[in-house]
């Protein structure tokens, strides 16, 4: 089951959660006991929370999809693919070894990368940083954890980086990740329950300028370097999420060094199981 948030035509105020399949969605009736998306992520049992409460069926094509974030912090995992390693190490002599002890060490780079207001949707511009000339998106696997930590679905995150900054000093890290729609999330939420085997999961990135591809790639879930429950175990530690959290996985495709992206690129990541998360680079 995929649920998402939605703003239904003609009603910009007006949040709704609804089910996705195909070019549907059936609203979910909310109220004051299940106000939000959050709230049924933080069920007992999403997928029977939401059954009894299902309203209206809507085309996709007459809602706006939101990102599928209320109040959560959104953290991502660093350097959990190799091909990830090998770019930091390539973008930073300062850091080199940094990356590469923390490739291989039991703890994972795990950093806060988002608050929702930082946060795009599907179809909401992302940004380049101003003072930055050399930026790429990451596409990663994101985790939707509740409040008691448990793995409830997942989303497509775009972990947008300058890698100019980052490569400068690596105390630079916040800067070059956390700024205004720094953070692409969506376009829905898969339940657990409805996740593909996870070996089967191939996490697709396309990059068009100008109505051209201009860079593609594709990786595999099978090829992290770490399981999803490590990560989820190593961000927990001594840390609470009331809410609930989102936390991007880190990305296993890197474009080469002499790409940067531009304004009005526009970014398209495919997870099998998910979707695809689509958006448009706007710089400052
Ligand atoms: O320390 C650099 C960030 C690494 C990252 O974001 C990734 O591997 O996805
Ligand atoms: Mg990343």
């Amino acid at each position: 089951m995929k649920l998402a948030r939605y703003f239904p035509s003609g009603q910009p105020h007006a949040v709704g959660v609804g089910i996705v399949s195909d070019e549907t969605i059936v609203a979910i009736r909310l109220d004051d006991d299940l106000p939000s998306l959050s709230a049924i992520l933080e069920s007992m049992d999403p997928l029977s929370t939401v059954q009894d409460r299902q309203g209206e069926s809507l085309p996709l094509s007459s809602i706006e999809l939101l990102a599928p974030i209320d109040q959560q912090e959104v953290w991502a995992a660093g350097v959990t693919y190799k091909r990830s390693q090998t770019a930091r190490m390539e973008e930073s002599e300062a850091a080199a070894s940094c990356y590469d002890r923390v490739y291989q060490s039991p703890r994972p780079e795990l950093f806060l990368k988002a608050t929702p207001n930082r946060v795009s949707g599907p179809g909401q511009p992302l940004r380049i940083r101003a003072d930055s000339k050399w930026n790429v998106p990451e596409p990663e696997l994101t985790l939707v954890v509740n409040s008691r930590k448990q793995l409830v679905g997942y989303t497509i995150g775009n972990d947008m980086s300058s890698r100019d900054i980052e490569g400068e000093n690596p105390l630079y890290l916040p800067q070059a990740k956390v700024y205004n729609q720094c953070c692409g999330l969506g376009p829905w939420v898969t339940l657990a329950s409805s996740f593909p085997p996870r070996d089967e999961v191939g996490i697709h990135i396309s990059i068009r300028r100008d109505n051209q591809v201009i860079f593609s790639g594709a990786t595999g879930l099978d090829q992290m370097a770490r399981s999803l429950e490590d990560l989820i175990q190593w961000l927990g530690r001594d840390n609470d999420f009331p809410h609930g959290g989102f936390l991007l996985t880190g990305t296993g495709i890197v474009p080469e060094n002499d790409f940067t992206l531009l304004p009005a690129d526009v970014v398209d990541i495919t997870i099998d199981g998910i979707g695809t998360l689509s958006n448009r680079v706007v710089q400052g």
